[in-house]
C-alpha cells in the first residue's frame, strides 16, 4: 500500500517534517527533475478520492456510500504512484469541506487549497460531472472561477513562462460523444474567462494562454464499474513520458530535493494572505537551495581526503604539482555545486556560483601562498648561493669576472625564470585568477634588494679595508705632528687627512670597479673616507689632549736640554738660560695652544687668525719670570737673546705683536670666543690648570740648570783664565827666545841648572824636609857648605862629560816645550771631569 502524507494538517499547517521524511523515502529527493506533481480539485465528495486511487493505484480514504459523509479529514494529502514507473508521480488530494458543514471559514481554506494546488501542481485534474456540462450554475463553477482569477495573479509576470496542464475529467459520461461534450464545456470555459476580472495588461487574454487544456472521460462509477476501471488505466497511460497523449510538459521545475522546501514556502505565502509570485518563489527556493548546495560542497571539499592529505604535504614544504592538484580538487567541487544547482534559477546560480569559487579561493589561498613562498625560498636559496659565487672573483673562490652588476644580472634572471618554470608547473591552479604576476613581482622585489644588499655588504667590507688601510697610513704622520705640536699644526694635519683620505679613495675605487658605483655613490664613499680620515686624526688629538702635561713637559726638555745638534746642554756660562727656558716654554705653550681646540679644515692658515693659539702662547710669554731669573741678569750680560735660532719660537713671538691686541684673556675667559663646543678640547680653565702645573715643572727644571751652571763657573775659576795664560805667553816671547837662542846665556843657564840640582841631590833636600820645615831648614844650612864644595868638585870633573853633553841639553829643550802643553791637556781634562760631577749632582 502507497504511503500517504499529510502535507497541510486540518488547521491549515504545513506538516514539514513528514513530507521531508515522505520526499526522502519516496525518492523525490534524488528524482533531480524526473518527477511530477498531479492534484485535483471538485467539490466535496466529488470522487477526487476514487479517481486518484483508481488512476494512480494510490489509497486516499474514499467515502464509503453505506456510511455516508464526514468520513475524510480535512487537508491535502500526498501519495505517490505506485503504477507508474517511468516518472515519480506525486499524486496531492485536496479534501476541501461541504460549506453547508463546516461554515464560512472553508471557502477561505478552498480558495487557498486550490491557489496551492495550482502553485505547485504540473496537471491539475478538475472533476467534473458530466450533467453539469452546460449548465450556467453547476456544482464546481465557482472553484473553477476562483482558479482562474488566482491564476492571473501567480503567473502574471511571466505568463508564457508555464502553462499548467488543466485536465476536466469528466465523470459517469453519457452517451453523448466526448468531442461534443468538449465543445459544450469550452463554451462555458470562455464564459467564466470572459467573466472574471483580469489585470489591464491582461485584458484581451484567453484561457489558453495561460492553461493547457485537456479533457479526459470515465465511465459511470456504480453502472459501468468495469468501463470505469479501463478508462482509469487508461488515464494513467497519459502520464507517462512516452505515451501518445502524454500530459507530461518538460517545463523548468525545481529538482526533487527542494520539492518539500518549495511548497513548503507557497503555503506559508498563501497562508499569510501575501501575492504569491512564483517567479520570484523560484529565485527564493534557489537562493535557499544553491545556498545549501554550495555549503555541501565546501564541506565536502574541506572533507576530502585528498585536500587534507595535500594540505598536510604543503605544510612541509614545496609540493610537486600542487596546482593541479589543487586546480582538480576545485573543479569537483565546482563542478559537484554545478550539477546540483543547474535546476535553479539562473542568476541566482552564477551568483552563487561566484560565492563558492570565492570561497574556495579562500581556502585554498593560504596553502597556495605557503607553496608560492616555498618555491620562492628554494630559488631564493639557490639564488644568494648563484650570486655570491658569481660576484667573487677566482682568487676568493669564486668564479666571478669582477663585473658585479652584470654577474648580478645573469642570476637575476636566472632565479626570474626558475621560478616562472616552478610557478607553471607547481603552482598554477587553472581556474584561479592568481597568474603568479604579483608573486613574480615581489621575487623580483626581494632578488633586487638582496643584490641590492650584497652590493652595499662589499662596499661597505672594501671601503672598511681601506678606512684600515687609511687609519694606520694616517697614525704616522699625525702622530708626527703632535709630537711637536708647532703652531700651524692643524693645516699640516688636515692636509696629511686629506692626503690619506685620497689615496684611500683612489684604491677604494679600484676595488669597486665592477660594482657600477653612481657618481652620488663615489661621492659619498669619498666623503665618508674623508670623514674617517679626520675622525682619526682627531682621535690621536683627543688623545694627546688627555696627555697634554707630559707632552709638555716632554717637549720643553726637548727644546731646555737640548741644542739645535740635539746634544745635551752643558750649562756652560755662555748658555743663555732665561732664553733658552723662554723658548722651551713658547714650545711647551704651542703643544697646549694645538690642542686646545680642533681647527676645522677650513681655517685660516696663518697664526694671525687663530685666537686660541695666540691667547696661549701670550699666556707663555707672559710667564712670570723664573725665580733664577735674577741670577741670569746677574751674569753681567754675558747671556745674548740672541744664541737660538728655533723657527717656531720665531714666528710665534712675530704673531705675538699683531695678535696680542686682539687676542683672548685666557686668564680669564671661560670659553674660546668663535669655536664651536664639540671641537673645544680644552677650555681656557684646563689651559690655565695645565700651564700652572707645567710651570711649576718647567721652574725646577730652570732651577737646576741654573745651579749647574753656576757650579761649572765656580769650577773654571780655580785655574787662571786661559785668556791670562796666553796673555802671559804672548807678552814673554821674545824674553824667553832671546835666552834661549843666545848660546852664551844658555850654557850659563844650563851650568846653573846643574849647579842647583847637584846640590839639591847633595843636600838630599827632599829626605831632610821629611822630618819637618824648621828642622830640615836647620840641617840643611849646616850641610850647606860642604856640600858646595862637594859640587864644585864634581863640577870640575864632569866638565868634560858636559861638553858631551851640549846636544842632550837641546833634546831636554825640546822635550821641555811638550810638557808645557801636556799641563794645558791635563788642566782641560780635570774642568771636564768636574763638570760631568756637577751634572750628575743635579
Ligand atoms: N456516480 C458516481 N459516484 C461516484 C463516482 N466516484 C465516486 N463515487 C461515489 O461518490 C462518493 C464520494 O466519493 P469520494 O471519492 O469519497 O469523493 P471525494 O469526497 O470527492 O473524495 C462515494 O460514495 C463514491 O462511491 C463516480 O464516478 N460516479
Ligand atoms: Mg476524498
Amino acid at each position: 500500500m502507497a504511503e500517504i502524507v499529510q502535507v497541510i494538517n486540518g488547521d491549515g499547517q504545513f506538516e514539514d517534517g513528514a513530507v521531508q521524511q515522505f520526499v526522502e523515502q519516496n525518492g523525490i529527493a534524488y528524482a533531480k527533475t524526473n518527477y511530477q506533481v498531479v492534484a485535483i480539485m471538485g467539490p466535496q465528495s466529488s470522487g477526487k478520492s476514487t479517481l486518484l486511487n483508481y488512476v494512480f493505484g494510490t489509497s486516499f480514504t474514499m467515502m464509503d456510500a453505506m456510511v455516508g459523509r464526514g468520513q475524510t479529514t480535512k487537508g491535502i494529502w500526498m501519495s505517490k504512484s505506485p503504477k507508474v514507473e517511468e516518472t515519480s508521480v506525486l499524486v496531492m488530494d485536496l479534501e476541501g469541506s461541504d460549506g453547508r458543514e463546516r461554515g464560512e471559514d472553508d471557502t477561505n481554506f478552498e480558495r487557498q487549497s486550490a491557489l496551492f494546488a495550482l502553485a505547485v501542481a504540473d496537471v491539475l485534474l478538475v472533476n467534473i460531472w458530466c450533467h453539469d456540462i452546460g449548465r450556467e450554475h453547476g456544482s464546481g463553477k465557482p472553484l473553477l472561477k476562483t482558479i482562474f482569477q488566482v491564476n492571473l495573479k501567480l503567473f502574471a509576470p511571466e505568463p508564457d513562462r508555464k502553462r499548467t496542464v488543466l485536465l476536466f475529467v469528466i465523470r459517469d459520461k453519457t452517451k453523448t460523444p466526448l468531442p461534443k461534450l468538449v465543445e459544450v464545456l469550452e463554451a462555458d470555459l470562455d464564459r467564466m474567462w470572459d467573466s472574471i476580472t483580469k489585470p489591464a495588461a491582461y485584458a484581451g487574454s484567453k484561457l489558453t494562454d495561460f492553461f493547457e487544456v485537456q479533457y479526459a472521460a470515465l465511465s459511470h462509477f456504480e453502472e459501468r464499474q468495469e468501463d470505469f476501471q479501463a478508462d482509469a488505466v487508461h488515464l494513467r497511460r497519459r502520464f507517462s513520458p512516452d505515451s501518445d497523449e502524454t500530459l507530461i510538459r518538460g517545463y523548468e521545475k525545481l529538482p526533487g530535493d527542494s520539492f518539500a522546501l518549495s511548497i513548503n514556502n507557497i503555503w506559508q505565502v498563501i497562508r499569510s494572505q501575501k501575492d504569491l509570485n512564483l517567479p520570484a518563489h523560484k529565485v527564493m527556493v534557489a537562493n535557499i537551495r544553491c545556498q545549501e548546495i554550495l555549503e555541501d560542497q565546501l564541506r565536502a571539499f574541506a572533507a576530502d581526503q585528498a585536500w587534507v592529505g595535500l594540505q598536510q604535504a604543503c605544510g612541509e614544504g614545496a609540493v610537486e604539482g600542487f596546482g593541479a592538484q589543487a586546480a582538480s580538487l576545485m573543479d569537483s567541487c565546482v563542478k559537484g555545486y554545478e550539477s546540483e544547482a543547474v535546476y535553479f534559477d539562473a542568476h541566482v546560480r552564477e551568483a552563487k556560483y561566484e560565492e563558492l569559487e570565492r570561497r574556495l579561493l579562500a581556502a585554498l589561498q593560504p596553502v597556495y601562498q605557503a607553496q608560492v613562498a616555498a618555491q620562492q625560498a628554494a630559488v631564493l636559496l639557490s639564488f644568494d648561493k648563484d650570486l655570491k659565487l658569481a660576484t667573487l672573483p677566482a682568487e676568493a673562490g669564486g668564479s666571478g669576472t669582477g663585473d658585479f652588476v652584470a654577474a648580478a644580472a645573469a642570476c637575476r634572471a636566472t632565479a626570474v625564470k626558475s621560478f616562472a618554470t616552478a610557478f607553471a608547473k607547481h603552482l598554477r591552479i587553472d581556474g584561479t585568477p592568481w597568474d603568479g604576476a604579483e608573486e613574480m613581482a615581489a621575487l623580483e622585489a626581494e632578488l633586487d634588494s638582496r643584490v641590492a644588499t650584497l652590493r652595499s655588504e662589499r662596499i661597505a667590507s672594501a671601503r672598511s679595508k681601506e678606512e684600515r688601510g687609511m687609519a694606520s697610513r694616517l697614525s704616522g704622520p699625525v702622530l708626527g705632528l703632535l709630537e711637536v705640536c708647532a703652531p700651524g699644526m692643524w693645516p699640516r694635519l688636515h692636509a696629511a687627512c686629506r692626503d690619506a683620505a685620497a689615496l684611500a679613495d683612489k684604491n677604494l675605487k679600484q676595488a669597486l670597479q665592477g660594482l657600477g658605483l653612481s657618481g652620488e655613490e663615489a661621492g659619498a664613499l669619498s666623503q665618508q673616507l674623508r670623514d674617517k680620515a679626520t675622525a682619526c686624526m682627531e682621535g690621536h688629538v683627543r688623545e694627546a689632549a688627555l696627555t697634554r702635561l707630559s707632552r709638555m713637559k716632554d717637549r720643553f726638555q726637548e727644546v731646555f736640554s737640548m741644542d739645535d745638534k740635539k746634544a745635551p746642554r752643558m750649562w756652560g756660562t755662555r748658555d743663555d738660560i732665561p732664553s733658552i727656558a723662554a723658548n722651551a716654554r713658547l714650545a711647551a705653550a704651542s703643544v697646549l695652544s694645538q690642542l686646545a681646540v680642533m681647527r676645522p679644515a677650513d681655517a685660516p692658515a696663518s697664526s694671525q687668525g687663530d685666537p686660541v693659539e695666540a691667547a696661549v702662547m701670550q699666556l707663555a710669554r707672559s710667564a712670570p719670570a723664573t725665580p733664577a731669573s735674577a741670577d741670569g741678569a746677574a751674569n753681567g750680560g754675558e747671556a745674548s737673546s740672541s744664541s737660538t735660532s728655533d723657527a717656531a719660537s720665531a714666528s710665534a713671538s712675530s704673531a705675538t705683536a699683531s695678535a696680542s691686541a686682539s687676542a683672548v684673556d685666557v686668564l680669564s675667559a671661560a670659553t674660546w670666543p668663535g669655536a664651536d663646543e664639540s671641537q673645544v678640547l680644552l677650555h681656557p680653565h684646563d689651559v690655565r690648570t695645565t700651564w700652572r702645573e707645567f710651570m711649576s715643572y718647567s721652574n725646577v727644571l730652570v732651577q737646576q740648570a741654573l745651579s749647574a751652571q753656576q757650579a761649572n763657573r765656580l769650577a773654571n775659576n780655580r785655574m787662571p783664565p786661559l785668556w791670562a795664560l796666553a796673555g802671559l805667553l804672548v807678552l814673554g816671547w821674545n824674553e824667553a827666545m832671546f835666552f834661549l837662542f843666545n848660546p852664551l846665556w844658555l850654557m850659563f843657564g844650563a851650568v846653573i841648572i846643574l849647579f842647583l840640582r847637584s846640590l839639591y841631590v847633595e843636600l838630599d833636600v827632599e829626605r831632610e824636609m821629611a822630618s819637618g820645615a824648621l828642622p830640615g831648614a836647620l840641617k840643611l844650612s849646616h850641610k850647606f857648605v860642604p856640600a858646595v864644595k862637594n859640587v864644585l868638585r864634581k863640577t870640575g870633573e864632569s866638565v868634560q862629560e858636559m861638553a858631551a853633553s851640549m846636544k842632550e841639553t837641546a833634546e831636554a829643550k825640546a822635550a821641555e816645550g811638550r810638557a808645557a802643553g801636556g799641563v794645558e791637556l791635563t788642566r782641560r781634562s780635570t774642568s771636564g771631569s768636574q763638570h760631568a760631577e756637577s751634572k750628575k749632582h743635579q
